[in-house]
């Protein structure tokens, strides 16, 4: 079968200089951008000007976007594996000799196991209805997005408390008096529009209590900031809810209306004192008191974080949870500085986009990773892909032969690449479509290169928000390598498969015609701006009769009845960390500003920002261990030792060790990035299938490794 020639926008290469708005692809957040263009080449970036929260800065890694396209060091056509798995050995592919590749051997699994023996992972977001559609149409159930990975467990605590899912909520920094983050290092961690809201309520007046065992550059900038025994937070916020409950500072209107369950909690908390906690914290029983006089007075307008990807361990899901029924004691929710309800298109009167996905038949089989029978309690949609992995190992509940990581690295994203990998070695067919050489990419069978997000455009997408809105990535730049846009290569393949009737698209431009009809909104006022905002002003509803809270009653369920159903308690009893000594510690993680996880650790620009990543490690363990600062040391856990150098610091917490993700690269082709560092993900061994049993994520930080001067 022949294909055709690369999909660019007419005449991208030949037009006089000009700005495309689209939306940046060096992280997840995809904030709105300005291309400028000239010659054909992107010559700067910003900010979208037309999106007033968004302004015209981009953080370090958005403006490296043009080392992306600019890099050598991608793969830059199909590749077909030549040797054993892992082994670096490649030949090159055209498209058609890679897609038919693929083809023969996905008809070859479909003849034998049948679709469902087909997964198909990726890094979950707005776009995701693409390849959603893709796996369905190949009659496979088996979607997961990496969420398990990352928010899952504060996902599912809002859903089982709230009904909605964790980014249906609008924090409103700005106008907040009271921020409360738990390991939410948002000005490290970032994401532009919440920087700029948050320092906005800083300079407002707003007063910010950071808990971490870590110092961050948030913590600088907040007014308070409680150095936590790691994955104790659930014990400190048991007993803010104690105090909260006995000194009766809590919303007494807004919890009749809208709480259930509060008898339950009450008992619950019963003997959770602030002198309780403070055994397992280390935050004094008076420092707490204090901190609830503080939030009496100022509530409403207070928010306590649900968190994030803070504290994998196993009772994440409930420091989640008692965030949010924080949130509902103060009477946070629907209020300007408090917690918002975010609004989709049907809130604003309007249509939202038609789905691709409703042209595919559904597939009536059951999910590989056990979600929606085995494990009544977890959302579907995004699945748990390490329960995927899992199955993937064992063939139960059935064979997985073929896979597609698409946009995910999962040997960087998962704990003990090692065991994921012999997951992988069951497979008969491993795709990785992918900008970059990933970990996992290196281990496929075929490489298929995307273009970069300035080289291609997306299908439309939808925020919902207090202004619910159309959004457009466009291509701003033909592509510079033999790659393509993940549209054209599902379509490709669909059409392979011989169900090329879902993706009946030529261009991008008629998708995103199909996704607009009904909307009342135009292709050609998405490119005008970027997007286009589906209400005029923020739309907020009426806090006491017309919040939607999409829980079995309407309201905020403090007992979760699909919790109590799957046999686990919605308010379960906190379960202490093992006390730390000698030579043992907890191995904590983070990012830094200026990298996105393991994906720009090749950046040419960003890749210079750290020569390597330092272990933190408290005086006062160093020095029982007789280590200085600066030297080098072994961290070891099960099988895998590293070496790193030690950065000395009571910026960390003593039953702790730090280090920054996304290093220990191992792919050759990634010169700046290989072997620099050491790869937290590599030192979790034996951690892949260590998960939160309430919320589904991966309990990375129950991670405890052994230290050794060498
Ligand atoms: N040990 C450990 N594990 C972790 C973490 C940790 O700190 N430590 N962090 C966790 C968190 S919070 C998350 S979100 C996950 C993140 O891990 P992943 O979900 O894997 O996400 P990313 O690293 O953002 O990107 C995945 C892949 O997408 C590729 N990519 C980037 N842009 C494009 C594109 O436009 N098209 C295509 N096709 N590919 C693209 C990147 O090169 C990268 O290989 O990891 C989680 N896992
Ligand atoms: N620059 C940059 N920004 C990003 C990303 C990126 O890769 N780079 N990725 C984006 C993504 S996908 C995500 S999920 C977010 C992540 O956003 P965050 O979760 O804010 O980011 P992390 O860097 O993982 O920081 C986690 C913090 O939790 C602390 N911590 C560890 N254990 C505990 C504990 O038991 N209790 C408390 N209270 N704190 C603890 C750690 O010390 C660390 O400072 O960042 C987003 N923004
Ligand atoms: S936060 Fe930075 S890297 Fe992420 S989308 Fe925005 S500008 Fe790009
Ligand atoms: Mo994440």
């Amino acid at each position: 079968m022949t294909t055709a020639i690369a999909p660019n926008v007419a005449g991208v290469a030949t037009a006089p200089p000009h700005s495309v708005f689209s939306m940046c692809g060096m992280c997840a957040t995809r904030c709105p951008i300005r291309v400028d263009v000239k010659d054909g080449r992107a010559i700067w970036l910003q900010g979208n000007p037309n999106d007033k929260a968004m302004g015209e800065a981009l953080c370090a890694r958005g403006a490296a976007g043009l080392a992306l396209e600019g890099d050598d060091e991608r793969p830059q056509q199909p590749m077909i594996r030549s040797g054993p798995r892992g082994s670096g050995q490649w030949r090159r592919a055209s498209w058609d000799e890679a897609l038919d590749y693929i083809a023969a051997s996905l008809k070859d699994i479909i003849a034998r196991q049948g679709g469902r023996a087909i997964a198909l992972t990726d890094r979950g977001g707005p776009f995701t209805d693409l390849s959603k559609s893709f796996i369905r149409a190949l009659g496979s159930p088996n979607y997961c997005d990496h969420d398990s990975s990352c928010g899952r467990n504060a996902h599912h605590a809002s859903k089982t408390l709230l009904g909605l899912g964790r980014t249906d909520v609008v924090l409103d920094y700005k106008n907040a008096r009271h921020i409360v983050l738990y390991g939410r290092n948002l000005l490290e961690a970032l994401q532009v529009k919440e920087v700029r809201n948050f320092m906005a309520g800083m300079k407002n007046g707003a007063r910010c209590t950071y808990i971490d065992p870590r110092v961050t550059v948030t913590a600088n900038k907040a007014t308070r900031h409680w150095q936590i025994r790691p994955n104790t937070d659930y014990a400190l916020n048991l007993a803010i809810i104690h105090e909260v409950l006995k000194t009766g500072v809590y919303d007494k209107e807004f919890v009749a209306r809208w709480v259930e369950g509060i008898d339950a909690l009450r008992a619950s908390v019963k003997d959770c004192t602030p002198e309780w906690q403070a055994q397992f914290t280390g935050i004094a029983a008076d420092e707490l008191r204090t901190f609830v006089a503080e939030i009496a007075a100022d509530a409403p307008r207070v928010i306590f974080h649900p968190g994030w990807m803070v504290a994998r361990h196993k009772q994440s899901f409930y420091v989640a949870r008692s965030a949010h029924i924080l949130n509902a004691l103060m009477g946070s929710f629907e209020v300007e500085g408090g917690v918002l309800l975010a609004k989709g298109p049907g809130d604003a009167g309007r249509k939202g986009l038609k789905k691709l996905i409703d042209r595919v038949p559904k597939v009536d089989e059951k999910r590989a990773d056990g979600v929606g029978w085995k494990y009544k309690h977890w959302d579907a949609g995004g699945g748990i892909v390490h329960r995927l992995y899992a199955a993937m190992a064992t063939a139960d509940p059935y064979p997985i032969e073929a896979y597609f990581a698409y946009r995910h690295d999962p040997l960087t994203a998962l704990s003990d690449p090692e065991a994921l990998k012999k997951s992988f070695d069951k497979l008969k067919l491993l795709v990785a479509i992918d900008v970059n050489y990933s970990e996992t990419a290196w281990y496929a069978d075929v490489i298929l290169p995307e273009t970069t997000y300035l080289e291609r455009a997306n299908i439309l997408s939808v925020s919902n928000g207090l202004k619910p809105a159309i959004n457009m990535r466009d291509q701003a730049i033909a592509p510079r390598f033999d790659s393509r846009p993940e549209w054209w290569i599902f379509r490709e393949l669909a059409r392979r498969m011989g169900v090329g009737e879902y993706f009946d698209f030529e261009t991008i431009e008629d998708i995103w015609e199909y996704q607009l009809e009904g909307t009342g909104v135009t292709v050609a006022q998405l490119r005008e701006k970027g997007f286009v905002a589906l209400a005029d002003k923020p739309i907020i509803a009426d806090r006491m009769n017309g919040l939607k809270f999409k829980t079995p009653s309407g309201k905020i369920e403090i007992v979760s009845a699909a919790l109590t159903e799957a046999g686990i308690p919605s308010l379960a009893p906190f379960v202490p960390p093992e006390p730390l000594a000698g030579d043992r510690f907890r191995l904590l993680f983070g990012r830094p500003g200026t990298l996105t996880h393991g994906q720009s650790s090749n950046n040419p620009l960003l890749a210079e920002f750290f020569p390597d990543n330092p272990l933190m490690m408290h005086p006062q363990r160093a020095t029982a261990l007789g280590i200085a600062d600066g030297d080098k040391v072994e961290v070891s856990k099960g099988d895998y030792a590293a070496q790193m150098r030690v950065e000395v610091s009571d910026w960390i917490h003593p039953d702790a060790v730090f280090m920054l993700h996304g290093f220990g690269r191992t792919v050759p082709r990634q010169s700046r990035a290989y072997g620099k560092g050491v790869a937290d993900q590599r030192l979790q061994v034996g951690m892949l299938n260590e998960f939160d049993p309430a919320g589904g994520g991966s309990a990375m930080t129950e991670t405890i490794v052994q230290v050794r001067k060498l």
